[in-house]
């Protein structure tokens, strides 16, 4: 169950509409667990909480970062949007008291993903793309696979990703690569 002050507090620490978004990936990681057969409680907190991190205010990542003990690599400290999702994990235990691992593991890799993803991983990591108020260039495509085969609505996402940050002049996480190569071996 989820106490009504970490609905408060979730809401006050990253803004309105990144709440709203919150609630729309609660609620397809839900209807995504019912399908998957997993914990759909587990699903709901991973995904209500997937971007705790990302405060409404400025805050220096880093600094969060280091007081937590996270280790960054190269690819995180240049590209410092990346912290939220590890930093998002030791928020969700310390400020809101979530300790379950399959949880905190979904928090964690929720952006770049990670090789050998939990079906929990998955479903957190494909909500945050493709719930209702995600309008972006490809989204319908995948917001069909994602009912139908994880995996290759996980490829697709991925795919559109490392294309826009590639577009953008990004960095690509190793992370990202090692996922998307685990699941692309083992594609049917
Ligand atoms: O926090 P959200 O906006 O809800 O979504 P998210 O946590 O999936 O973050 C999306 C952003 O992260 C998007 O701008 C693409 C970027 N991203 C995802 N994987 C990588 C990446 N950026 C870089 N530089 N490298 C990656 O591997
Ligand atoms: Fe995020
Ligand atoms: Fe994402
Ligand atoms: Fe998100």
């Amino acid at each position: 169950m989820v106490e009504d002050w970490a609905y408060e507090k979730l809401k006050e620490d990253i803004g309105e509409k990144r709440y709203i978004h919150s609630l729309g990936v609660m609620n397809t990681s839900m209807e995504l667990a019912k399908i998957y057969k997993v914990d759909e409680e587990k699903a709901k907190i991973a995904g209500l909480f997937h971007d705790c991190a990302k405060f409404r205010e400025k805050r220096n990542l880093l600094k969060m970062a280091a007081e937590f003990d996270i280790i960054l690599d190269n690819v995180m400290e240049n590209n410092v949007e990346l912290i939220h999702g590890p930093l998002g994990a030791e928020v969700a235990k310390h400020i809101y008291n979530i300790y379950d691992e399959e949880i905190l593991s979904a928090i964690r890799y929720h952006t770049t993903g990670k090789e050998n993803m939990s079906i929990l991983d998955k479903i957190v990591f494909i909500a945050d793309y493709i719930e209702p108020n995600r309008k972006f260039e490809g989204v319908e495509e995948v917001r069909w696979l994602a009912y139908r085969d994880l995996d290759k609505s996980l490829i697709k996402a991925m795919d559109n990703t490392i294309v826009f940050v590639v577009k953008s002049g990004g960095l690509i996480h190793l992370d990202t690569i090692k996922a998307r190569n685990y699941l692309k071996i083992r594609e049917d």
